[in-house]
């Protein structure tokens, strides 16, 4: 008998203060529905309005089975596509499906996608802090939960927070995070120079410059940083600026990720034809769902690229789930990023409040346990959505300021 969808409805909630999209496909079987995540946490209700007013029209009556066809037919409905907005939407549904399919087959999304290359999904956190010795602190501190590979920044990326124009900046000058790139090189050569001495080289450091240096700058950086032989070097080369890429490949032999900012495939696939890349670090609802980057992670493995996909904060457990089960299935799997959504059972005691409202509302999240991620063995993504929980942290719709990035003069620069 087919199952199709009767109902799409868009939850938004911030457990954490971080806008969350959630997108639930209800089916004609009672009780069976699917989840999946369309978080855009800045521009979360024009996501809602594409799912609700676009999506569902379009979706209402069809066959759950047919993700790949429903894939299509959502990303060419508008005609233009490929744009963050309507990737993220898509998304939730795609993501949807999946769950569905696997509560349908009885059978986890990672054995859909073939089943396990590994059983637990090693991950990096982020030690940052006012200064070195806060920042060995918190590696020691994530090194003492197994975790062997760590992103460390120094002071945030690349500037301070959203305030008043520098002293330094023209008279006149509007607020925003002032970014002097000099510096910010500067203290992190100095911070590697410190960490290196502390703790030799048998720890594994990422570094991300969050594309806060002119391309320039960035590979000046990348050579300058090559003696503290990082893990990997990220977003060294603004987006729109790929043409860098070669001469940084020519360059280091620092292994490069970039990604977390790509919607659309002409943005990735020859980056990997040509090498240019190691990691590839997509944002997995940017680029329109599960469908979508299950290709690219296979497109990836065919050009010795490993994945080491986006898991930030601004995203909900069902996409830290949609990782972690792509994670276990594939082959050219690299490092997965993990921001910190401890399940109950390792709740860091500062982390007493939030963390816990999370997964009160996303009950199911794959747990952390010494070093490793584990997706648990429930059908389809494993994560379910608890709306009463979800009613509680509403999410509000203010002004994006930490993206108001300025050069000391002034001028805008990427954020
Ligand atoms: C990362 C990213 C994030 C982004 C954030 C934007 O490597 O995790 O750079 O920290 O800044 O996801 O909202
Ligand atoms: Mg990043």
């Amino acid at each position: 008998m087919t199952v199709a969808i009767r109902d799409i409805r868009v939850v938004c909630t911030a457990p954490e203060g971080i806008n969350l999209v959630v997108v639930k496909v209800e089916t004609t079987e009672p009780g069976l529905y699917g989840l999946g995540c369309a978080t855009f946490a800045y521009r979360h209700l024009a996501v809602k309005l594409v799912v609700e007013e676009y999506l569902k029209p379009l979706l209402v009556g069809q066959n759950v089975e047919n993700v790949e066809q429903l894939w299509h037919l959502m990303h060419h409905n508008g005609y233009w596509r490929n744009g963050p907005i309507e990737n993220n939407a898509i998304s939730g549904v795609d993501m949807a499906l999946w769950d569905l399919k696997g509560k349908m087959a009885t059978m986890p999304v990672y054995s859909l996608l073939g089943g396990k290359v590994r059983e637990g999904v090693p991950i990096y956190r982020h030690a940052d802090g006012r200064d070195t010795q806060e920042i060995i602190a918190n590696i020691e501190k994530y090194r003492a939960q197994g975790i062997r590979h760590i992103r460390v920044q120094c002071g945030g990326y690349g500037g301070g927070g959203f305030g008043p124009a520098t002293a330094t900046a023209p008279e006149g000058s509007p607020p925003g995070v002032y970014l002097d790139g000099k510096t910010y090189m500067r203290d992190t050569l100095k911070l590697f120079e410190d960490l290196r001495s502390h703790f030799g080289f048998d720890v594994d450091f990422c570094h991300d410059v969050h594309e806060r240096l002119h391309p320039r700058d960035g590979i000046i950086f990348a050579e300058e940083l090559e003696r503290f032989k990082l893990f990997f070097l990220e977003e060294a080369i603004p987006l729109e600026r790929h043409e860098y890429l070669r001469e940084l490949r020519a360059k280091v032999s620092t292994p490069i990720a970039q990604g977390e900012l790509f919607n659309h495939p002409y943005e990735w696939r020859n980056i990997i034809a040509e090498g240019l890349i190691d990691f590839i670090r997509v944002h997995l609802s940017q680029a329109g769902g599960i469908t979508p980057t299950r290709k690219l992670q296979i497109l990836a493995e065919n050009f010795g690229v490993r994945t080491a996909w986006h898991g930030p904060g601004d995203m909900s457990p069902l996409a830290h789930a949609a990782n972690i089960h792509l994670d276990v299935a594939s082959q050219n799997f690299g490092l997965q990023e993990w921001s910190g959504t401890e399940p109950p059972n390792f709740v860091i005691q500062e982390l007493k409040g939030p963390r816990e409202a999370l997964l009160d509302v996303f009950p199911g999240l794959p747990e952390f346990r010494n070093g490793y991620v584990y997706p648990n063995a429930l059908p389809g993504l494993g994560v379910d959505l608890n709306e009463a929980e979800a009613a509680k942290y509403p999410c509000e719709n203010t002004v994006t300021t930490w993206t108001q990035t300025r050069l000391p003069d002034g001028t805008l620069q990427t954020p």
